[in-house]
Parts: C-alpha cells; structure tokens; sequence
C-alpha cells in the first residue's frame, strides 16, 4: 500500500511512528513542511523534517518532541560568550552537525530533497522523506507589536514571542514562486491513499497546500484523502494552531478545521471522541466523519489512530 502524509513537526511525526507500527510494510512517502525553517549562524534549520527524520530514527528528544536526545550545548554557550546570538533560539550540539551539514551540501549545489535524502540515509526512518520544496519558503506572521503591525519569521512569533502577540495574517512567502520538490506530485498521484496527521492546519499543512500544485493534485487525486484533527476539545493539544487559526478566520474547532479543508480535499476526517457532537456537522459539509480516541499518549495510541484513518478510507473508497 503506497500512502502519503503531509506532516508539519510534533503532531506529523508521532502519527508517523504509529503508522508504521500499524502498517510496517506500507510504501510511506511523508511531504514535509519546510516554511518553519530559519536561517542562523550562517546555517540551514529545518526543524519539521528533522523532527520526523529524529523521531523515526530514534534519535529524538522524546519530553520536548524537538531536537536531539541527550544534547548537550557547549557551542550555544560559546556563541553568547562571543555575544552572539539569537539567545532565543536554541541549538544543541549534536543538532548543530545536521545542519552543518545540510548547509555544506546545499552550499555543493545539492538541491535541499537531495541532502535530506542523504540525511536520512543515516536515520534510517523507514519512510521516503521529501521537502514540499526545493525553493526557500519562510512563514511569516503579521503580528501587533505595541499598537504597530509587522511581520515576524513564524519561529520568531512562536519561540521568541510565544504567540502571545495578537497574530493578523499568516503569509507563506516565496511559496507562490515555489515549486513542489522532484517525487511530490508523482507520490501523490500514484498514492492508495493521502493522509493529513493531526499537524497544524495553518503553518504546516496549509503552507505545504499552498505550494502550487500541491493542492490542486491532492483534490484531484484518484485515492480517498483522511484527515485527524489536531483540534481537540476545542483547543490544540499543543502549540499555537487556535492562534493561528483565528488570524485566518478559523474558529479552533475539529468541525471547522474540517470545513476550512472542505469536501474539496478531504473524503473523511477523524475527530476526538470528546468531539463526537462535530460529527453531523462535518458530515453536512460533504466529509465522511467518525470520532475516535485522538491522543498520542504513545505509540500504541498512535498506531490505533492510524489504524482508523486506514479504515474510515477504505470507507470512503
Ligand atoms: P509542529 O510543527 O511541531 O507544530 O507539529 P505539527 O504541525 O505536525 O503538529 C502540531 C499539531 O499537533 C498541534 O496543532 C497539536 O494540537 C497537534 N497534536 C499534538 N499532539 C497531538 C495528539 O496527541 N493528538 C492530536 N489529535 N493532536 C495532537
Ligand atoms: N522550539 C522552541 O520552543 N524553542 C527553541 O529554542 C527551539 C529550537 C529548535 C531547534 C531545532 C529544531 O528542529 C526545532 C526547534 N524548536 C524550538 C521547535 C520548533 O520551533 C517547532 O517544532 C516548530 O517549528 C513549531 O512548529
Ligand atoms: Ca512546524
């Protein structure tokens, strides 16, 4: 079974761990957002690839759900010793080496699908791990800042702001100009069946959608597209997708994540039993619905979320 996932960081990666427990021998293509990714220190961060590149590969910080385990962070500390920062952003030791050598490789010439390949060569994570893009694409979030409004690279709004600015508009810039990386498109026509984890709506998902192409060949695709929400008892289980939702216009429900998709893309779409009364709602949209157990508590938990997605696109075939 060829399936492909769509995944932002934390909520893309720990689905993923769980589909390949419920399925281990299915052909699994993750497009991974790369509109999180920063420029620092001269050096490339993709924190949502590597995050589903160190989860899989077991290389993960399991507590935080980003970065590496057993970090240490002697150059963070030699860098503020020098005054150099940002002080806000923080990169451990064994992470500095992955970009160090992303950015070797891209600075060789290697387009970025090439060098996370070779990333993952190492990592081993048991799924074919592409960029949405080989082009640079930066989310920025319009922000209010003491009565003025300016645009902030997203981790800037999340890690240095903590999203508690009021947050206007969220704008994938340079994806308009992008196009979607060597195997995107062909992975999702030919695929059995495309599935959205429960990863941000806005700043993971939305921006790999908004890569042109991406999303016209998802809605146009022959195999039955599931979704779970990220959205749970009104509110994200982590993260600042309510924030982001309303800067769109979006109320933080599973239903109107749901509808904000539409019957255009999805065929079917796993809500939180705590959620169960957003099943007729959603199925008066056009979108298939069921409520299941939606917390990650741990694999185990994952995979049977997995395994529902798999069940309600048979479904829905
Ligand atoms: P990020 O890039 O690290 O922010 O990760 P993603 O975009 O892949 O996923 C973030 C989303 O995952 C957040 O909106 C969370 O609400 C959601 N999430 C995290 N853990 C869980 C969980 O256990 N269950 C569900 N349903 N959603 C989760
Ligand atoms: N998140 C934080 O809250 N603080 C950090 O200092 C931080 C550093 C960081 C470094 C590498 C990396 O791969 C991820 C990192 N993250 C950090 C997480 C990152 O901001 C988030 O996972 C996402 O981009 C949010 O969607
Ligand atoms: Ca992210």
């Amino acid at each position: 079974m060829r399936i492909v996932v769509l995944a932002g960081g934390i909520g893309g990666a720990r689905f993923l761990r769980g589909l390949k427990r419920a399925v281990p021998d299915a052909d699994v293509t993750v497009i991974g957002n790369t509109g999180d990714d920063i420029h620092l220190h001269g050096l490339k961060v993709c924190p949502d690839l590597d995050t589903v590149m160190y989860t899989l590969g077991g290389g993960i910080n399991e507590e935080q759900g980003w970065g590496r385990a057993d970090e240490t962070f002697h150059v963070k500390e030699e860098l503020a010793a020098y005054g150099v920062g940002p002080d806000w952003f923080t990169l451990g030791d064994r992470d500095f080496a992955t970009h160090i050598v992303r950015t070797q490789m891209i600075g060789a010439g290697y387009p970025l699908s090439a060098v996370t390949e070779a990333l993952c060569d190492r990592w081993k994570p048991g799924v074919r791990l592409i960029p949405m893009t080989d082009d640079r694409v930066e989310t920025h979030v319009v922000v209010e800042l003491d009565g003025e409004r300016r645009a902030v690279h997203f981790q800037e709004y999340w890690v240095r702001l903590r999203a508690s600015v009021p947050a206007r508009a969220v704008v994938p810039i340079g994806a308009e100009q992008a196009k979607p990386a060597p195997g995107v498109l062909e992975a999702v026509a030919e695929a059995d069946v495309i599935l959205f984890p429960p990863s941000n709506p806005v700043v993971s998902i939305g921006t790999i959608l908004a890569v042109p192409g991406i999303r016209e060949a998802v809605a146009g695709a022959g195999a039955p597209v599931v979704g779970l929400s990220p959205i749970v008892g009104d509110a994200p289980v982590r993260g600042m997708a309510d924030k982001v939702l309303a800067a769109i216009g979006v109320e933080a429900t599973a239903a109107a994540v749901a509808e904000h998709y539409g019957p255009e893309l999805l065929d079917g779409w796993l809500v939180d039993t705590v959620d169960a009364a957003a099943v007729e709602r959603v199925e008066a949209a056009g979108i298939r619905c069921r409520a299941v157990p939606l917390m990650m508590t741990d694999v185990e938990a994952a995979a049977a979320m997995a395994r529902e997605a798999l069940a309600l696109a048979e479904e829905v075939r």
